[in-house]
C-alpha cells in the first residue's frame, strides 16, 4: 500500500494514474482528501488557471479543444476540468466532448477530468477547486476549467481561475440576456463564438455597449474576440489575450486576487472547523440535546442557544 505521501510525490512529479486516484479520493471526500489537499499546497500556484463559462451550447467544449490544441502546439503541458452541471441540456453535448477529445487523451501532455454533481456529495464548487489544485500541483502549465454559467457558479469560478473567459453565441436569446448581467461582471474576456452566423458582429456591439456601461474599476480592459470554434477560427487571437491577461495579473493584480481567494478560504475553513469541534463536544457532553429538548419546548431559539454555548466558552476559557 502506498502512503499518502507517496501519491502525492508521484502527483507532483506528473503521473498520470496517480493524478486520476488522488482526484477521485478528494471528490469522494475521503479520510485522505485532507492530508492530500495539505501536502499539495506548498506546490500550488505555478500553472495559468482559465476560467471557461458561458451559456449551454455557446461552444466552449469546442474552443476548449482548440485551445488545448494550440497550447500542445507550443509544448504547454494542460489540464482540463469539464463540470457537468447535470442538465438535460449537456448530458448529449457532454458525451460528444469525449468523442472529440479522444485522440487528446493519448498524449501524456494533457490530462482531461470530468466532473459531475452526482459523485461529489461534499459539492461540485469544491471538488472543482482541489482537483484544479492537484492539476496545478502535477506541473501542468494550463489548467482549464469549463463551467456552464448559471447562477452560482459566476461566483465560483471567481474563487479558481485567474483569467475568466465568457463565451457567448449570437441566437442564444433570452437565455443569455438572464445570464449576461453576472457575466459581465466577472469576464476578464468575452468570446463571441459561432462567428459564421449572422448577428455575429450585433452580439459583439451588444457586449461592447454593456461593458462601456458597467463602471470601471480595474486598469484591465475586458476584451472581446470572435471566434468559429468549429474550425479553430479566432483561437490564436483568444489565446495571446490570454497571455496578455496573465502577463497584466503578473504586474500586481494576481497576488492582490490570491490574497482574496486564500483570506476567504481561511475564514470558511475556521469556520468549519470550529463548528465541528464545538458541535462534537456538545453531543458529547450531552449537551447538545438538553439545548434541543428546550429548542423543542419553545423555551429556546436556535440562535440564542449558540450565543449561549460560545458565551459560556468564551467564560470557560
Ligand atoms: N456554427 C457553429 N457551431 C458551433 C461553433 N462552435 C460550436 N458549435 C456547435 O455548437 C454546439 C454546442 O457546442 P459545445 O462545444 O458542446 O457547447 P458547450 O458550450 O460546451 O455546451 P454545454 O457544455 O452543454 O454547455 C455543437 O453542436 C457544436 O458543434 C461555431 O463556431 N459555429
Ligand atoms: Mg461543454
Amino acid at each position: 500500500m502506498r502512503t499518502t505521501k507517496q501519491l502525492v510525490d508521484a502527483v507532483v512529479n506528473g503521473e498520470p494514474r496517480s493524478i486520476a486516484r488522488a482526484i477521485t479520493l478528494v471528490e469522494n471526500g475521503s479520510l485522505e482528501a485532507q492530508e492530500i489537499s495539505s501536502r499539495l499546497f506548498p506546490h500550488l500556484g505555478k500553472a495559468h488557471v482559465i476560467g471557461i463559462t458561458g451559456p449551454s451550447g455557446a461552444g466552449k467544449s469546442t474552443l476548449v479543444e482548440k485551445l488545448v490544441r494550440k497550447y500542445r502546439e507550443r509544448s504547454r503541458t494542460v489540464g482540463v476540468v469539464a463540470v457537468d452541471p447535470t442538465s438535460p441540456f449537456s448530458g448529449g453535448a457532454f458525451l460528444g466532448d469525449r468523442i472529440r477529445m479522444q485522440d487528446l487523451s493519448t498524449d501524456t501532455g494533457v490530462f482531461i477530468r470530468s466532473m459531475a454533481t452526482r459523485h461529489n456529495p461534499g459539492g461540485l464548487a469544491k471538488a472543482t477547486k482541489d482537483t484544479v489544485r492537484i492539476l496545478d500541483a502535477s506541473g501542468k502549465d494550463i489548467v482549464i476549467v469549463e463551467t456552464v454559467g448559471a447562477g452560482q457558479s459566476e461566483v465560483e469560478i471567481m474563487k479558481i481561475a485567474q483569467t475568466i473567459v465568457v463565451v457567448l453565441a449570437p441566437g442564444l436569446g433570452d437565455e443569455i440576456q438572464a445570464i449576461k448581467a453576472g457575466m459581465m461582471e466577472i469576464g476578464d474576456i468575452f468570446v463571441i463564438n459561432k462567428a459564421d452566423r449572422e448577428n455575429a458582429n450585433k452580439a459583439a456591439t451588444d457586449i461592447q455597449s454593456m461593458l462601456e456601461l458597467s463602471s470601471e474599476k480595474h486598469q484591465w480592459k475586458p476584451a472581446i474576440v470572435k471566434t468559429i470554434a468549429l474550425t479553430g477560427e479566432g483561437t490564436i487571437q483568444l489565446s495571446e489575450k490570454i497571455d496578455e491577461h496573465r502577463k497584466y495579473l503578473e504586474k500586481g493584480e494576481g497576488k492582490i486576487r490570491q490574497q482574496r481567494i486564500l483570506e476567504a478560504e481561511l475564514m470558511e475553513a475556521i469556520r468549519q472547523k470550529a463548528a465541528e469541534r464545538i458541535i462534537q463536544e456538545l453531543k458529547k457532553s450531552g449537551r447538545f440535546s438538553m439545548l434541543i429538548s428546550r429548542i423543542l419546548r419553545k423555551e429556546l431559539d436556535p440562535l440564542t442557544a449558540a450565543e449561549k454555548v460560545l458565551g459560556e466558552r468564551m467564560n470557560k476559557g
